[in-house]
């Protein structure tokens, strides 16, 4: 590779440290560019980012290697494995497995994400009917995944796949987004409720590339 990737990014914002984790899986270098929420300069509104997404909306990244300019986190990562797994750790055992990865990647941009930010959104607009229907559905996530994992160690194919890996940042959320929920306000009590996935979202957090996304993380956030 000639160039590092071009990242945009969020110091808090979990969507992109999805992409962080899979540039420190994969070895691959990168700088990165924090925007900020809003359309002032540096913003994610702003028209100058506009230019680039039109979403207002960050990941993205441009890969001087090829040219190519993406938004997704998700379609991202799929594209970093697609260019840059060489030794192959991310391949799929079988063309089922590589499907079922993608099921859960769009269950993970389509329920958990939103999920997430809504409860979260909402709290900060003090709406707490809101905030409860949506803890509701974060839980019922969690359920589905716990569900997904009985008598499993990954989601699939028995080995660690981008489908386990996209779970982790919002997940580490979940402290804040589960706060003054009844039932699973606690990591205890989501240990109790949900066992299968509190297992496995700590394994996956021990991994080397998590780890340096969370001290990455907190760096981004001490300055
Ligand atoms: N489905 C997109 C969602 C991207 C997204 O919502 N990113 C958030 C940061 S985590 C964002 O840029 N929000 C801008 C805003 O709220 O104005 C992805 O997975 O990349």
């Amino acid at each position: 590779m000639s160039q590092p990737i071009e990242f945009w990014s969020h110091k808090i914002g979990p969507n992109p440290w999805k992409n962080v984790i899979v540039f420190e899986e994969l070895g691959i270098p990168y700088t990165t560019n924090f925007l900020d929420f809003g359309d002032n300069e540096g913003g994610v509104e702003h028209p100058d980012f506009l230019k680039k997404n039109a979403a207002g909306r960050v990941p993205l990244i441009n890969d001087p290697a090829t040219g190519m300019i993406l938004t997704e986190s998700n379609v991202i990562n799929h594209y970093l494995v697609d260019h840059y797994d060489k030794s192959h750790i991310f391949a799929p055992n079988s063309e089922q497995d590589k499907y079922l990865v993608d099921k859960y990647l769009g269950f993970q941009s389509s329920a958990q994400a939103p999920f997430f930010a809504q409860t979260l959104q909402l709290k900060r607009k003090g709406n707490a009917d809101g905030v409860v229907h949506f803890q509701n559905l974060v839980k019922r996530t969690l359920r589905t995944v716990d569900d997904e994992l009985e008598g499993k160690e990954y989601l699939v194919g028995g080995k660690c796949t981008l489908a386990d890996l996209a779970f982790v940042p919002w997940d580490l959320m979940l402290d804040a987004v589960l706060q003054g929920d009844a039932e699973a306000e606690t990591a205890q009590a989501r240990q109790q409720l949900f066992p299968n996935w509190y297992r496995w979202h700590t394994k996956i957090v021990q991994r080397p590339s998590v780890q340096k996304m969370i001290t990455l993380k907190k760096e981004a956030n001490s300055n």
